[in-house]
């Protein structure tokens, strides 16, 4: 028998932010192997494990190719038309008696595509209900919010000038493992390590010494959640050193004064015994910060995850912001996307609307709710209880907060209807559940952060198409929404033209022989729109197709969204935050503090399927990492399984000794614990626990500007 031939197609990889450039092998319709395409000019010939096996996992008998429905606590085979039907029946009479009664949880995976997170917020805006959740608040709604205060719009969100800067603090990131988050960074450590090498300093601020900090070669500990205390004193010690941009501050921004008052009664000594920072260390970091040529903050989801996110970003770009290293060569930098992406949202009112949470009343950002309140929207009755949910790209049993609770809240919704490419945990209590085609399965563009905003560290475009044809019956999510409107009778961004113009691309598609809707078609319509380069110009560029490189000096004082185009400094919001912040340290009679940790070889909740990646000592299981004096105190040695127990439940876990753990702190990696899911058989035969099964939900336990849910730093006891 002759072999099948083998064609080399290129795309990239739609898993994290990194949005590698990948070459992939193709025999017979099937990916037979994956390599980082060398000559990428924005990802460096650079790849993950994770994105160079990820045909594992679209390939694996556990894809889903069918619609299922749940009969008799047994999920069967039906036709879209039949789930299209009966959901449709079910939308029409609950939007009828009350459309918030429907919600939407929008997970990571739908971030990372372009026309997935379009299409669903169409749809949800067609049913008329503003219930919609994502992963946003369990990971960075804080610059959001930061961003929205200061901005005046959430979407601005500086980011550092890899190539200039001269003295990078990473705060509560660990983009060697993480790859960055928010920015566009392929190969972090080569990108950091040319920092050091043009004499530049990359300073990590983390409880735990990291894979980062071990690159970057300067590592200070902090305690968890105590970083809103170290940027008050290191703000405070900048005022005192009289290192402020007067010229920058007096033309571009508001409040100077008022945040010098706000961070007076926060000097070193006084953050010391929260921190775990002295004075002089803390000095010397503020030393190192003003003598560069550039300097910026970074922060990442560690902070984001405790229980300060949104004042600990705010004074970190504040410090950015006053110190002139906003918008400035060697600092950060504010992206400009393929069109004015700002203005637009702005004129449309995109992310300003009045909408307020029935539980907490909380506003919306980026058009969402924070997943902290969902159980309690599902549970608590009265107008606007939610009774049905759309879950898509995501895994919330796994990856939100109180996940018991979460679980019971959604098994007693009257409709769960989940698109995944999986039988994950969620999808596995769903009353229906839709097979999506995978990222190498269609036609996409770089997601909404570099295509609309510009957030990449080298600018370019690209564009794929579709690696690997779909397997059964397999549909892209614009498609999915699309339908899913016209059988509830709505349409898509409550627009009749647009429900009739999308309507009749999927018709004249189909007459040409093809299914569901002409996704290039509308890639490339996006493209004409903005006067970027068109989708055919971009394939035949196969390697990115550079764009300029990001402004320097054309964000202050002409584009934040605030009154007169300044960057407020201090907000009511912030203000009133700030006020509220009591000096609270790490109590006594219990001292342990619970962090997060991720791993190279698992992606939040969903590659843990894949058999090639779960050979490592570390993919077994998640572990309780310790360091090895607590572990002495405790009496408890590598292997030993111990119970972590929270307020809300408790979790068996191995341990496991890290010398480079501050003492006190204790780190579990999420996403573990696939046991009892119906369709990942892999997974479901790995040991681990699912920690989010620790950490509290629910209004206590929210932060109140972004709504982000504290997923670090929280307490337990070990037994
Ligand atoms: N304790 C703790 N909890 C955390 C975190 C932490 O650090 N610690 N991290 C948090 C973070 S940063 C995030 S972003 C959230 C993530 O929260 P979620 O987004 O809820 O979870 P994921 O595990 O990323 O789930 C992604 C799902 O998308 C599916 N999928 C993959 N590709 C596709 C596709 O093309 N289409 C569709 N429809 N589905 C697809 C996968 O099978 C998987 O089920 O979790 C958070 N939870
Ligand atoms: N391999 C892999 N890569 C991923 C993911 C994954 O699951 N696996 N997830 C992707 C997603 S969805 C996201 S959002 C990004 C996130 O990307 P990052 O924000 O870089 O996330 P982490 O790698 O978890 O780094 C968080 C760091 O914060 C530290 N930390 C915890 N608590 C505190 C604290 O209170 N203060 C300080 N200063 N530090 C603290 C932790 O020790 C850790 O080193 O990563 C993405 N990339
Ligand atoms: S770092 Fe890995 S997972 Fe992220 S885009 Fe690149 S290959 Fe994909
Ligand atoms: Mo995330």
């Amino acid at each position: 028998m002759t072999p099948p031939s083998i064609t080399t197609k290129h795309t990239f990889c739609r898993i994290c932010e990194a949005s590698c450039g990948l070459e992939v092998d193709v025999a017979d319709g099937r990916i037979v192997d994956i390599r980082p395409n060398q000559s990428h000019i924005g990802t460096l010939g650079f790849a993950c494990l994770k994105g160079l096996h990820q045909h594992r996992m679209y390939d694996s008998p556990d894809r889903l190719t069918s619609p299922l429905k749940k009969i008799d606590g047994e999920f069967q085979e039906i036709s879209w038309a039949q789930a299209n039907r009966e959901i449709g029946q079910k939308v029409r009479a609950l939007k009828a008696d009350d459309p918030q009664s429907i919600g939407m949880y929008v997970g990571t995976a739908a971030g990372f595509s372009l026309l997935h997170p379009i299409f669903a917020e169409g749809f949800m805006q067609g049913v008329g209900s503003h219930n919609i959740y994502s992963s946003a608040t369990q990971d960075c709604a804080n610059k959001f919010a930061a961003a929205q205060e200061m901005y005046g719009f959430p979407f601005f969100q500086p980011f550092v000038d890899l190539d200039n800067v001269e003295c990078l603090f990473l705060v509560g990131t660990n983009p060697v493992v993480s790859k960055w988050t928010f920015l566009q960074v392929a190969h972090p450590v080569k990108r950091l390590k040319a920092v050091k090498a043009r004499g530049g300093r990359v300073i990590v601020i983390d409880p735990r010494k990291t894979e980062t900090a071990k690159i970057a070669g300067e590592h200070q500990f902090i305690k968890p959640n105590a970083d809103v205390y170290f940027f008050l004193s290191f703000l405070q010690e900048i005022f005192a050193r009289g290192a402020v941009n007067e010229t920058v501050v007096n033309q571009a921004m508001s409040g100077l004064d008022e945040l010098k008052t706000l961070v007076q009664s926060w000097p070193p000594g006084q953050t010391e015994n929260l921190t775990g920072i002295s004075p002089l260390e803390l000095r010397g970091l503020v030393d190192a910060y003003l003598a560069a040529n550039g300097a910026a903050f970074v922060t990442g989801t560690g902070i984001g995850m405790g229980g300060h996110g949104t004042l600990a970003h705010w004074l970190a770009e504040s410090i950015n912001a006053v110190t002139g290293n906003l918008d400035r060569k060697g600092g950060t930098l504010i992206g400009e996307g393929i069109f004015d992406f700002p203005a637009l949202a702005q004129k449309q009112g995109l992310f300003n609307r009045e909408a307020r949470s029935r539980i907490g009343g909380f506003r919306e950002l980026n058009g969402g709710f924070p997943g902290g309140i969902l159980a309690d929207e599902i549970t608590t009755p009265g107008e606007g209880q939610i009774r049905a949910m759309f879950v898509t790209g995501g895994n919330p049993l796994m990856t939100m907060a109180n996940s018991a609770r979460l679980k019971s809240a959604l098994e007693s919704l009257e409709l769960l209807v989940v698109t995944d490419i999986y039988l994950n945990e969620t999808a596995s209590i769903a009353d229906y559940v839709l097979p999506a085609t995978s990222p190498l399965e269609r036609y996409d563009l770089p997601f909404v952060f570099p295509l609309f905003l510009g957030m990449q560290s080298i600018p370019y475009l690209a564009a794929t198409e579709p690696v690997v044809p779909p397997s059964g019956e397999q549909r892209d999510e614009a498609t999915i929404y699309t339908d899913l409107a016209t059988v509830s009778g709505v349409n898509l961004y409550d627009s009749a033209f647009l429900q009739w113009v999308f309507r009749g691309m999927k018709a004249l598609n189909g007459m040409m022989g093809n299914s569901g809707l002409p996704q290039r078609f509308i890639l490339d319509l996006i493209l004409r729109l903005s006067g970027a380069p068109r989708f055919k110009a971009l394939l035949d560029a196969p390697g990115g197709m550079l764009m300029p490189a990001t402004p320097v000096g054309h964000f202050l004082g002409k584009k934040p969204l605030t009154p007169e185009h300044k960057v407020q400094l201090v907000t009511d919001a912030l203000r009133e935050e700030l006020q509220a912040l009591t000096p609270t340290g790490l109590p006594a009679e219990r001292p342990y503090r619970l962090i997060s940790k991720r791993v190279h070889a698992t992606h939040n909740s969903w590659t843990q399927n894949i058999e090639e990646l779960t050979h490592g000592d570390d993919v077994q299981t998640n572990y309780v990492y310790v360091h090895p004096q607590d572990a002495a105190a405790l009496g408890v040695v590598d292997g030993d399984v111990v119970d972590v127990a929270s307020e809300t439940g408790t979790i068996r876990l191995p341990v496991r000794c890290l010398d480079t753990l501050t003492p006190g702190v204790v780190s579990v990696p999420h996403g573990w614990g696939h046991q009892g899911a119906a369709g990942l058989s892999v997974a479901s035969r790995l040991g681990g626990a699912n920690v989010n099964l620790l950490a509290s939900d629910g209004l206590d336990h929210i932060e109140k500007i972004s709504g982000m849910v504290h997923l670090t730093a929280f307490r337990f006891l070990l037994n």
